[in-house]
């Protein structure tokens, strides 16, 4: 039975994880660094505790000093949201050995999964398409030389610690690879002190499909259908949008079922995303994500299922109580990230919100901490606001998305809202015919 959690995390979703805790008549405790003590969820949650100082290595990823909350506080479970110590196996391990539940997957898993050529391997053993390529690590240029060969180019060497895009050199032509696996090992080397490479068929122009996965202590494992996330900045999610475009139900429930049956195999537990990349029909695996996702919420509108609540009732033992026939896709639903960044150099640009004015009405949510007055601190992500907009088909979703945007106010500090108005007006959004590299594309072109 968990009585209060303790939301090891900050900012919009620690604030969603608070949402479901009290729908859940479930008391909650925030952490909070210095930074954040006038911050939305502190001001809601019925305890917090201040863990350090601003920096997030002295407060939010501060193991010790959230378990001494923990402690202070008489919490039963730790959810840690997205990012900070969301997929750290070794805190996963801490909680539990100091006898809380860590509202999220067994520690096991999260450390298979963090780990991309363990990931890979074991997706394929468990029958999930993935990206052709080396088995692990390359070793020399001539086994490089060989496996490229055999997958044929353009292919990617990429470093096994490396990620978000980091560490991944593209090479066109044979004559290229033992120059160009040279540089990939010493730039892993020198950006991650670990010179480990693999290789893969390049898939040129993809989409970035993923899909949601519940699974549950009693063997239960769904699919919540698909996420298409290719609208990307630097390896940044711009814009999301479920369902895809470009799937229609048969390649939809193929994929779903091959995920659950993988994950059924795996007895995976908690909620988490299977990445792929999607090319000429084909789903190739690229990553899992072990976590609860920013862009969760456009799931949650075209299924009704709140993930969080069902995060933290599979953490319970309870069974899930709905089964896969359960699920269907209702309507279309779109998710805008807002930043504190200057639209055009992506800098974070920190400062006292001014005016807030989130937009409303029908489908519409905005999932954010912030509120008028609230001074936006320089040491953490710059996401501040979650625009999602749902209507019964994408038509009517994007025509939401383009009002709603239209009307949302947030002032005092600079933010992408006027890269993703232009966004929803262009052809590409209105067709749909978007892949990862399409957003780069067209920043480029506004600016020449
Ligand atoms: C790829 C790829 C093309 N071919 N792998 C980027 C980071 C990590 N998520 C995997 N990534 C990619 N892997 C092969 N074999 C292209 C990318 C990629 C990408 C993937 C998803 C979303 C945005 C991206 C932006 C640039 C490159």
């Amino acid at each position: 039975m968990i009585r209060k959690v303790l939301i090891a995390n900050r900012g919009e979703i620690a604030v969603r994880i608070l949402r479901a805790c009290r729908e859940l008549d479930i008391a909650t405790v925030a952490v909070h660094s210095t930074a954040d003590a006038g911050a939305m969820h502190v001001r809601l949650a019925d305890e917090s505790v201040c863990i350090g100082p601003p920096p997030a290595a002295r407060s939010y990823l501060d193991k010790a000093a959230i378990l001494a909350a923990a402690e202070i506080t008489g919490a039963d479970a730790i959810h840690p949201g997205y990012g900070f110590l969301a997929e750290n196996p070794e805190f996963a391990e801490m909680v539990r050995e100091h006898g809380y539940v860590f509202i999220g997957p067994d520690p096991e898993h999260i450390r298979v999964m963090g780990d991309k050529i363990r990931a890979k391997a074991k997706m394929r053993e468990l029958g999930v398409p993935v990206v052709p390529g080396s088995d692990g690590a390359v070793r020399s240029r001539e086994e490089a030389a060989r496996i490229a060969a055999e997958i044929g180019y353009p292919v990617l060497i990429k470093a096994v610690a490396g990620g978000g895009g980091r560490g991944m050199v593209v090479v066109r032509d044979p004559g290229d690879l033992p120059r160009a696996f040279d540089l990939a090992r010493s730039e892993a080397r020198a950006g991650f002190g670990d010179d480990r490479v693999y290789i893969e068929k390049f898939l040129d122009r993809p989409r970035h499909i993923e899909i949601q996965v519940l699974g549950d202590r009693h063997g239960n494992v769904v699919h919540l259908f698909e996420r298409d996330c290719s609208i990307q900045r630097r390896h940044q999610k711009v814009i999301e949008e479920a369902p895809s475009p470009v799937l229609d139900d048969a390649a939809r429930a193929a994929i779903g079922s091959r995920v659950v049956e993988a994950m059924r195999q795996l007895g995976y537990v908690g909620a988490g995303t299977v990445e792929f990349l999607w090319a000429d029909g084909q789903f190739y695996f690229i990553e899992m994500n072990t976590r609860i996702q920013v862009e969760h919420p456009v799931t949650e509108m075209i299924t009704g299922v709140d993930l969080v609540r069902e995060q933290i009732r599979i953490a319970a033992g309870e069974p899930l109580d709905f089964d896969q026939d359960d699920l269907e896709i209702r309507g279309h639903a779109m998710e805008f990230r807002i930043t504190a960044e200057d639209p055009e150099t992506m800098l974070p640009a920190p400062g006292r919100v001014t005016a807030w004015h989130p937009a409303g009405g029908p489908g519409v949510r905005v999932d954010s901490h912030l509120y008028a007055g609230y001074t936006i601190p320089p040491y953490y992500d710059s996401l501040i606001a979650k625009l999602v907009v749902h209507d019964r088909d994408r038509p009517r979703c994007l025509a939401r998305a383009r009002r709603s945007l239209g009307e949302f106010v947030v002032d005092g500090t600079p933010s992408t809202m006027s890269l993703l108005r232009a966004i929803v007006e262009s052809e590409q959004m209105l067709t749909g015919t978007y892949d990862i590299g399409w957003l780069e594309r067209f920043l480029e072109a506004r600016r020449s």
